[in-house]
């Protein structure tokens, strides 16, 4: 890669370009609400970097709404977030991966102009066997600007956010940020002078999805619940070369969405985490207001695709904060492809990859 010699613009200036046709005031207001989340984000690499050396590793003996057991980052994570945007005055409430409710703003519950709703740790599982994890968050308008927010404020489908992005902890810490024109990617750079913050940069201002790829992600430990359209997509890809796809694949399993959703970002491919049978009245794992619906906006604002199987998650109008729904996003040609075979789901499947070549081999009767 060329060595990049022009200064890199910061984060507020590559917004404020970007938000070029915006009333100056809804740019200036929107470009100050992402900022606030960014250097909350900035805290949470810090922490995360130093991992056991600042006492951010392990369980805190508590769990949350989903009855997820909360680790320490989950929780320092939600708190920076929270002090970001209690102090943000554009920001009239958040709703949190971490809490029940949505909290009101102290302060501008009833003058802010936008809700942020964030899931503050992705990938908490991965945590303390340092794989990549992130923070997802998502910008929607304070709809009933006057009166304070409530839970049924944050109802909206995910068209209607503002902006959405993600934060990468991994080797490098990234942000990758959609304001529905295009989506940008900013790298922290920690090289900054003593007693300065670290710095958003932009490093690349046009992200692209490639409409075609190899690579699928899914976990395949749960392929026996799956419904038959995702069965027969998993089985043809695996099938690779002497099967109906005639080209081979191949697969990846990180198990922090942040994380699968970034490769995508950078080399295309398809993340799935489909409906399955093992709980029928569960429909997903992946919540859909703060992880489906911004994950969604950036794909498909990268030219990808988003789909829960039948309806683009961008549709979907949430009727909880956590909400879960099935997720299959990335490479539109793929997306197209599994969206066909869910509109057309007695589509016979008979054509038995098991018996050929694959890790799911079918139990001999
Ligand atoms: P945690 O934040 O509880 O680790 O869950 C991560 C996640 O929500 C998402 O990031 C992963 O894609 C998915 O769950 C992993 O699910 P499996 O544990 O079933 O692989």
């Amino acid at each position: 890669m060329p060595q990049h010699t022009a200064p890199r613009a910061t984060l507020r200036e590559a917004l404020m370009a970007n938000l070029f046709d915006a009333p100056p005031e809804q740019a200036q207001a929107l470009v100050d609400t992402i900022a606030c989340i960014a250097q909350a984000c900035a805290q949470v690499g810090e922490v995360a970097a130093r991992g056991v050396l600042a006492n951010a590793h392990g369980a805190v003996g508590t769990h949350n709404i989903q009855g997820e057991a909360q680790q320490k980052l989950d929780v320092l994570a939600d708190g920076f977030m929270a002090d970001a945007l209690q102090a943000c005055p554009h920001v009239a409430g958040w709703a949190s991966e971490e809490h029940e409710r949505q909290r009101p703003s102290a302060e501008h519950a009833r003058s802010g102009r936008y809700l942020v709703v964030y899931d503050p740790l992705d990938g908490s599982s991965n945590i303390e066997a340092n794989i990549s994890i992130g923070t997802i968050f998502s910008v929607l308008p304070h709809t009933y600007r006057g009166v304070a927010p409530m839970d049924s404020s944050y109802m909206l489908p995910g068209s209607e956010q503002l902006a959405a992005g993600y934060v990468l902890y991994g080797p490098a810490t990234l942000m990758v940020l959609t304001c529905k024109r295009g989506v940008m990617m900013f790298t922290l750079d920690r090289a900054v002078p003593a007693g300065e913050a670290p710095r958003w940069v932009l490093t690349t201002p046009d992200v692209k999805i490639p409409v075609a790829t190899r690579e699928f992600a899914i976990n395949a430990s749960n392929q026996r619940f799956w419904e038959k359209p995702v069965q027969r997509y998993i089985a043809e890809c695996v099938a690779g070369e002497s099967g109906p796809r005639m080209k081979d694949f191949n697969m990846r399993w990180v198990a922090s969405m942040v994380a699968e959703v970034h490769r995508i970002m950078t080399r295309g491919g398809v993340f799935m985490y489909p409906r399955d049978t093992r709980e029928p009245r569960k429909p997903g794992r992946l919540r859909l207001m703060y992880e489906a619906a911004p994950m969604a906006l950036l794909v498909e604002q990268a030219g990808g695709g988003a789909t829960n199987g039948t309806s683009p998650l961008l549709k979907l109008v949430p009727d909880t904060l956590h909400q879960r729904v099935p997720v299959i996003l990335g490479s539109r040609d793929e997306i197209d492809r599994i969206v066909s075979y869910h509109a057309d789901p007695h589509e016979n499947v008979s054509w038995q990859l098991f018996k050929t070549r694959s890790l799911f081999v079918q139990p001999q009767a």
